[in-house]
C-alpha cells in the first residue's frame, strides 16, 4: 500500500453491538481496520513512541504505572503521518454509534506500548482524570500488531460504567488494591475479549473499570487509542490536579461550562 489509507468508508455497528455496549460498557469490533491499513500507520506511530520516550528510565527503575506501558499522547498533532489514523471517520463513526450519539469530537489520542516484560495495567476508571460534564466518552483501543490471548485485550468490569466514580483512585498500586478488593467482595462480573488481531478494536466508556495483564512475552504490544467525547459536551469541574492537567493539555485550557470544541477537539464525526 503506497497511498495513505483514508479510512473514510464506514462500517455498520449492529443493534446487538450497541445494546451490548450499553449494557456492559465495553465492546469489541473485529476488523475495524485491515491489517494492511494498520501496517501503513504502525511505523509512524512506533517512531513517535521511540522519539518521545527516548529518555525513559529502564523498565526495572519505573513505578507500577511506568512499567505498564510507554505512553505517548497527542501524536496526531505532532505528526502529519499519524493524524489520518487518529482522525479516521470510520473509527469516529463506530464510536458515535456505540455511544448512541450523533457526533463525536477528539478528546485526545495516546499510543500505549507495553514492552516485553512490561507490568500489569492496574485497575482504574479513565474518567477520574477527565474534566468532562458527560458520561458520553469512549476509548477506542486498537492493537497495531497481533496480540495473543495471554497479553490480551483489557479486562473490563461489566456494567461498572453505570455506577460513575467508584472511588477516585488514580492508576497505581492503591487503585489496583482497592478495585481488586471491590471486584472480589462485590462479585463483580469481568470480561475480556481475548486475543486481538491488528485492526481489531475494543471500545470502553470513561467510567468502565478496567485493567490489563502484564506482558510476559517478547512482543512489543503496540496499541493506539483514540478517546472521543460526544459533540455538545461541556467542560466539567476542575476538582483535582489530574483534571487541571487534562484541562490544559487536552482542552486548550477551556473553562468549566464552555463547550468542548477548541483546536485540540475537532469534530471527527459527522465529517
Ligand atoms: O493498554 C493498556 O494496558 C491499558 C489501556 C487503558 O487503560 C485505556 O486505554 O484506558
Amino acid at each position: 500500500m503506497t497511498d495513505a489509507p483514508t479510512l473514510t468508508d464506514t462500517i455498520e455497528i449492529t443493534a446487538e453491538q450497541r445494546a451490548d455496549f450499553a449494557a456492559r460498557g465495553h465492546a469489541v469490533v473485529r476488523g475495524l481496520a485491515s491489517a494492511e491499513e494498520v501496517e501503513f500507520f504502525r511505523p509512524a506511530i512506533e517512531a513517535g513512541v521511540r522519539r518521545f520516550t527516548a529518555n525513559q528510565a529502564a523498565l526495572e527503575d519505573r513505578d507500577t504505572y511506568g512499567k505498564a506501558f510507554l505512553q505517548v499522547p497527542n501524536l496526531c498533532f505532532f505528526d502529519d503521518a499519524v493524524r489520518p489514523f487518529s482522525f479516521a471517520p470510520r473509527f469516529a463513526k463506530a464510536a458515535a454509534d456505540l455511544l448512541g450519539v450523533d457526533g463525536v469530537r477528539m478528546y485526545h489520542d495516546q499510543a500505549l506500548f507495553k514492552e516485553p516484560g512490561g507490568g500489569h495495567t492496574p485497575w482504574h476508571q479513565d474518567q477520574t482524570y477527565w474534566p468532562l460534564d458527560t458520561d458520553r466518552t469512549v476509548t477506542m483501543w486498537m492493537p497495531l500488531v497481533d496480540v495473543p490471548a495471554d497479553v490480551g485485550s483489557m479486562t473490563f468490569v461489566d456494567g461498572s460504567h453505570r455506577e460513575g466514580s467508584l472511588g477516585g483512585w488514580v492508576i497505581g498500586d492503591e487503585s489496583q488494591e482497592q478495585f481488586a478488593a471491590m471486584v472480589q467482595s462485590r462479585g463483580m462480573a469481568t470480561s475480556t475479549h481475548g486475543a486481538m488481531r491488528a485492526g481489531d478494536a475494543t471500545f470502553h466508556t470513561g467510567w468502565t473499570l478496567h485493567s490489563a495483564p502484564a506482558n510476559n512475552t517478547s512482543l512489543l504490544r503496540g496499541v493506539m487509542t483514540v478517546i472521543y467525547v460526544a459533540d455538545g459536551t461541556r467542560v466539567g469541574p476542575i476538582d483535582s490536579p489530574y483534571r487541571a492537567f487534562d484541562q490544559q493539555i487536552w482542552l486548550g485550557g477551556a473553562e468549566p461550562g464552555s463547550l468542548v470544541g477548541g483546536e485540540r477537539n475537532p469534530l471527527l464525526w459527522p465529517v
